[in-house]
């Protein structure tokens, strides 16, 4: 007996010192967590710049037992560095390792939508980064982001809103802005600019902005030359014009083509571009997704050779679903630029699991048969921009799981074939420490497969909770929670715009039949999309207004499915909980406690999403939920007209449960 229990004792000692260890770690390190530092890697090969290698591209290989890190600039050898300590981490970098690539765009950014008053538009980590109030600059901060941007492979940053102030133009902010440029340069980063329309006009008195007006020319041929004195290898300047509000050459009956030309040379002198924005919609336009088509087609060829356009990833507005921008299908002559959103502005916030690198893998393998079969998306744009989710948070992005966006953003921009999985199981390998005592083998099957599970469903997961079947736009003004109801003010921001539920059905007709939004893809996908038969479902109701008993491939009734898909999404955010409790035993307790709540606050907004959508959809389908779904949590009378109680900045609250505090309507709040 008593051999045995000590048997049984030595048993539970060996099991209970297997145990791993999480390490921990509070996620600033992000994804250069893991492996070795930069500087060690550096410091164990052997460099070399080789002028034959392209400008920003690498080696890296074995020769008589010495690891050699050749490349065509000093940007191209830090790209080196970090791809061979990427490759340490990810056990790709044994004897014999030969590794050789380039960027696949030679323009690779980020765009800050930062404020002149640290607030940031669309930014749910804090004030801004670059601290623009603040008496200097945060240099240790812009060092550890110029890092991470290299790491990646990032090229290039807009440091201010595209809903510019006009002030940082003035001689204080261009010294400011050089001093930040002075650092990013080190770590192969240009510096850029957003710009107002009318800046001529309030800072130097001019009376116009008309871009043929020669004193207008002149003032920014000036301006140049003051921003190239101080920063010589300023790259250019990003333009919102005649969009949401913003002053443009429309305004004085010049085209936009007569405005990015005009900034073109007054910056081609100095080798600096003009990335002009295509995001540009009327509200009395009878289908906002046509307009960029509609304005800047019969462009195509006008625009200067350092003008580029940039336009967003689907024609309305970085929607957790949409189709490519047709755009990308139709300008032939003129460069293009793609946009997309890493900050999480329709999908949660920093408070949903949400991870982009699906949407955007989905966007750029997409095929627009410009060329032929085989001109994706990809092919047809020569540069790439991200909206950025950085801000002063510790973590730059307000949680853990929102930087793997930064990550997945700057992997693609570098290259764009690069799959979603692999680039999930690289961040989700450099981010998380392996904790103490556990295999590779054991972390990779009990740690890194399952994250790398969430990280793959996420974003399909947002997709049917908030906008299932191509349903789009369907959110409340601050665009975190929902509002199907809302139908007052400008009709192109209101959901009703967008659904069109009625009694007979719901879903936007851009058929032929309808708006003609089709027409503006090429053949075959004008077809595939306009014919019922065809079009992908999970756009079903981007392009088609169908009857609530319209069948779908499943056999069931379209009114069934949309609440199936809700359904489905609140079930997936709950086995992502479910899922993150059994990974508690590998990560560090402060990463994993911070998800913990997120994921708590993402369940419980699902819910909410759902309770809002199909209870106000069911008002016009008139339908019960079908019997395997959950039922609504909370009844569409206590829910219609209401939104969400934000913070100052527009953060979103919940409770200590993680549910959203719900506000009364404005109408029936008592008086203070
Ligand atoms: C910077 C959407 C966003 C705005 C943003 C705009 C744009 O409308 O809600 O915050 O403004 O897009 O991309 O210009």
């Amino acid at each position: 007996m008593r051999k045995f229990l000590s048997l049984a004792l030595t048993g539970l000692l060996i099991a209970a010192c297997s145990q791993p260890v999480p390490v921990a770690q509070d996620g600033t390190d992000l994804w250069l967590a893991a492996g070795r530092s930069y500087e060690d890697v550096l410091a164990s090969v052997t460099t070399g710049i080789d002028p034959a290698l392209p400008a920003e591209g690498f080696h890296i290989y074995d020769a008589s037992g010495v690891r050699h890190v050749d490349a065509g600039s000093e940007a191209g050898l830090r790209y080196g560095i970090y791809a061979l300590q990427r490759a340490e981490v990810l056990g790709q970098a044994g004897p014999g390792m030969d590794l050789q690539e380039k960027p696949f765009y030679d323009l690779r950014l980020l765009n800050h939508w930062d404020n002149l008053d640290d607030t940031v538009e669309r930014g749910y980590a804090g004030m801004s980064m670059w601290e623009w109030t603040a008496a200097d600059i945060p240099v240790e901060r812009i060092h550890h982001y110029g890092k991470l941007c290299a790491s990646v492979g990032l090229n290039g940053a807009v440091l201010n809103n595209v809903n510019a102030n006009p002030l940082v133009l003035d001689a204080e902010h261009i010294a400011r802005v050089a001093k930040i440029a002075d650092i990013l340069r080190g770590y192969g980063i240009k510096t850029y600019l957003s710009i107002k329309w009318t800046s001529p006009i309030t800072l130097s008195g001019l009376k116009s902005g008309d871009p043929l007006d020669p004193k207008v020319r002149q003032w920014w041929k000036d301006k140049a030359a003051e921003i190239y004195a101080a920063i010589p290898d300023f790259g250019g300047f990003l333009v919102k014009a005649n969009s949401e509000g913003q002053a443009g050459p429309q305004d004085y009956g010049r085209t936009h083509a007569d405005g990015a030309n005009m900034l073109a040379e007054a910056v081609a002198p100095y080798g600096g571009i003009v990335m002009w924005r295509a995001f540009v919609y009327a509200p009395t336009s009878p289908d906002r997704a046509n307009q960029a088509v509609e304005e800047f087609l019969p462009l195509d060829g006008q625009f200067a050779d350092n003008v580029i356009i940039q336009i967003k990833n689907g024609p309305v507005d970085f929607q957790p679903r949409e189709p490519f921008s047709p755009l990308f299908g139709k300008l032939k002559n003129t460069k293009m630029m793609m946009e997309f959103q890493v900050t999480q502005e329709y999908l949660g916030f920093s408070n949903h699991l949400a991870f982009h690198g699906t949407t955007w893998e989905e966007c750029l393998q997409a095929d627009t048969y410009r060329d032929g079969p085989g001109s994706t998306v990809a092919k047809m744009v020569t540069g790439i921009a991200g909206v950025a989710n950085t801000g002063q948070d510790s973590n730059f992005c307000g949680y853990v799981f929102a930087q793997a966006n930064w990550y997945a953003y700057g992997r693609l921009a570098w290259n764009p074939t690069l799959s979603a999985e692999q680039i999930a199981d690289e961040w989700v390998r450099q981010t998380f420490l392996k904790p103490e005592g556990m295999k590779d083998a054991a972390f990779a099957k009990k740690f890194v497969e399952p994250v790398k599970g969430i990280l793959m469903a996420s974003r399909e997961a947002v997709v049917d909770y908030e906008m299932p079947l191509g349903l789009h736009h369907l959110f409340g003004g601050t665009h975190y929670g929902p509002a199907p109801w809302e139908r007052l003010g400008r009709p192109d921001w209101t959901p009703a715009y967008y659904h069109k539920a009625d009694s007979a059905g719901i879903g936007f007709d851009r058929t032929r039949a309808g708006s003609g939004n089709v027409d503006q893809y090429n053949e075959p996908l004008t077809s595939t999309y306009n014919d019922l038969a065809t079009c992908p479902e999970n756009l079903l109701l981007w392009f088609h207004h169908l009857p609530w008993d319209y069948k779908l491939s499943s056999g069931r009734d379209l009114w069934d499915e949309i609440c199936l898909h809700y359904d489905r999404g609140i079930q997936t955010v709950e086995g992502f909980r479910k899922t993150w409790q059994g990974l508690q035993p590998y990560v560090s307790p402060a990463l994993w406690a911070e998800t913990d709540r997120k994921l708590t606050i993402q369940a419980s907004d699902a819910r909410w999403w759902r309770d809002a959508c199909v209870g106000y959809f069911q008002t016009f389908s008139g339908r019960p939920l079908p019997a395997d779904v959950e039922p609504l949590r909370t009844p569409i009378d206590s829910l219609i007209y209401r939104s969400i109680q934000s913070d100052r900045l527009g953060m979103p609250q919940h409770d200590e449960a993680g549910d959203p505090i719900i506000l009364m309507p404005r109408r029936f709040r008592r008086p203070q």
